[in-house]
């Protein structure tokens, strides 16, 4: 069959998709062919809330755009010298506004450095890297340099984890929480609204204002929970954090109904349509279905790669629960993705994820001794996801890095210490618990990391917008490499 029938026989197949190429017009139809040569990659950043995502966009746009004053040796179109120029543009035929990299540049190299401001909206970016070819890589046929267009989107971290809610029914969901809330930390932080969720009889005809007077309380329970040490990042659902543009709609009105798991599903299907259970079933599927369902279309349905940043010295110093919690999260949002290699007509049609990198954040937070360590622990907290990718055939990488690198290391007291700045501007310096390779089994082993209260850094100071200074990083140029090296040649 020759390319134009395959391609032909394709459409038909998948009669909706063929429509949206066709209803969205050349943009998209676009898009897509450039997806399918290896022109244009979508890479999906996938991460908690606090993970450093937006951080990361920064610096990754920022190293990119200052590539001249970089230091990317690991990156190898850097090190041949082929890069030419790169330009940042809006991300075309999307609804949501241009990632303010501008703004969140100057904000790190101000005067008085300091992080990018949480995310509370979707923003994306295009970049578009203008380069030679590798010399191998040379074809009379072609010219000699290239454009590769990289597609990256931010959002609020607090979204990621309503995208297992995808396979959830309302039932299962609330089975799922009530197993959640059993436990400690969450059951001491939810108080008397988990007797009160128990109690409400999921087929007694519903009071609307009892269920926002509990949907009041929930939302601060599960706010509370997220301030809990920073030891919880397993919080559903993630709108009632961050909203977004729907702030006082009903589908951000509904609780967990906790005796549905005692119920029969026959007789909940019979329940009257005014019942508790079928008025918070109703706003749970409009949730998935208005909010849910569109963000993981707008950002992930189409991603060709995926990094997936992790905060897990953060979580290390939680302790053995918040461990959990994040493999627990992990597990769950990589079962969202559609894993596995990509022939040219699925790059066309129904892209799927090739590549996988997992990266530890922040990792100027403790001294380069440990760098490998932090590389090696993440690993083991991802062990389960990243076996189920791999199994798929899916090309992995676990990696360990820092966004804007905030922290100096010297010799104090005789050993390898941390020194930077804290948010006031206070100078710091500490020396941070060794960071064991693998999650911590006994009690002795846990004690030095929880007992260990660690310092929020600030970003460096003597960064200079004016003159375009690239953020000092550590492996930004390895993990960068990772997600596009191969696409550069
Ligand atoms: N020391 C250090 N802290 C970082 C780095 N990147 C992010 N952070 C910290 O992590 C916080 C959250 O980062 P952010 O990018 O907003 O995370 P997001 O919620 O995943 O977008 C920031 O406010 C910083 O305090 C880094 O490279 N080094
Ligand atoms: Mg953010």
């Amino acid at each position: 069959m020759s390319w134009s029938d395959q391609l032909w026989s394709k459409a038909k197949q998948t009669g909706n998709e063929t429509l949206t190429l066709l209803d969205s017009g050349y943009n998209q139809a676009q898009r897509r062919l450039e997806m399918a040569s290896n022109r244009r990659v979508c890479i999906g950043i996938t991460g908690l809330s606090k993970s450093g995502k937006t951080s990361f966009i920064t610096s990754l746009i920022n190293q990119l755009l200052c590539f001249d004053k970089a230091n990317l040796s690991g990156f190898s179109p850097f090190v041949d010298d082929r890069i030419i120029s790169v330009k940042q543009l809006p991300l075309e035929g999307k609804l949501f506004p241009a990632f303010p990299y501008d703004e969140f540049y100057q904000t790190v190299a101000s005067a008085e450095p300091a992080w990018p401001i949480p995310t509370k909206a979707m923003s994306g970016c295009l970049l578009e890297i203008r380069m030679r070819h590798h010399e191998k890589s040379v074809n009379p046929f072609r010219g000699d340099t290239f454009t590769l267009k990289l597609e990256i989107r931010d959002y609020p971290g607090e979204w990621l984890l309503d995208l297992p809610m995808l396979d959830l029914s309302y039932r299962a969901w609330c089975m799922q929480s009530l197993a959640q809330y059993s436990d400690e930390p969450r059951k001491q932080l939810m108080g008397d609204l988990l007797t009160d969720l128990q109690q409400l009889d999921p087929f007694a005809k519903a009071d609307l204002a009892t269920i926002e007077e509990l949907n009041g309380r929930y939302k601060v329970f599960l706010k509370r929970c997220k301030s809990h040490g920073n030891t919880l990042g397993f919080i559903q659902p993630g709108r009632f954090l961050i909203p977004g543009a729907v702030e006082n709609a009903l589908q951000l009105c509904f609780i967990p109904l906790l005796m549905l798991g005692q119920c029969n599903e026959e007789d909940l299907k019979r329940a009257a349509p005014d019942s508790y259970y079928k008025v918070n079933l109703d706003r749970y599927n409009e949730y998935i279905n208005a909010l849910v369902r569109p963000f993981f279309h707008d950002f992930f349905s189409d991603i060709d790669r995926q990094l997936v940043l992790v905060d897990v010295i953060q979580a290390l110093y939680g302790g053995p629960d918040a461990i959990n919690d994040l493999r627990e999260a992990m597990n769950r949002i990589s079962k969202c993705f559609a894993y596995g290699k990509s022939g040219v007509l699925d790059r066309l049609f129904a892209p799927k994820v090739d590549r996988v990198i997992y990266a530890a954040t922040k990792i100027d937070q403790v001294t380069a001794d440990d760098h490998e360590s932090v590389r090696q622990l993440l690993a083991s907290v991802v062990r389960k996801s990243l076996q189920d990718i791999k199994h798929q055939g899916v090309a992995t990488k676990i990696e360990a890095t820092s966004a804007v690198r905030s922290s100096k290391q010297l010799v104090y007291q005789g050993y390898h210490a941390v020194e930077g700045l804290d948010l006031t501007g206070k100078p710091l310096r500490y020396i941070n618990p060794t960071i064991p390779d693998r999650i911590p089994e006994s009690d002795a082993e846990w004690e030095p990391l929880v007992c260990f209260s660690s310092p929020v850094l600030r970003p460096a100071a003597g960064l200079s917008y004016l003159n375009q200074d690239a953020f000092p990083h550590i492996r930004m140029d390895s993990v960068l490499d990772d997600l596009i090296g191969d696409k550069c040649q």
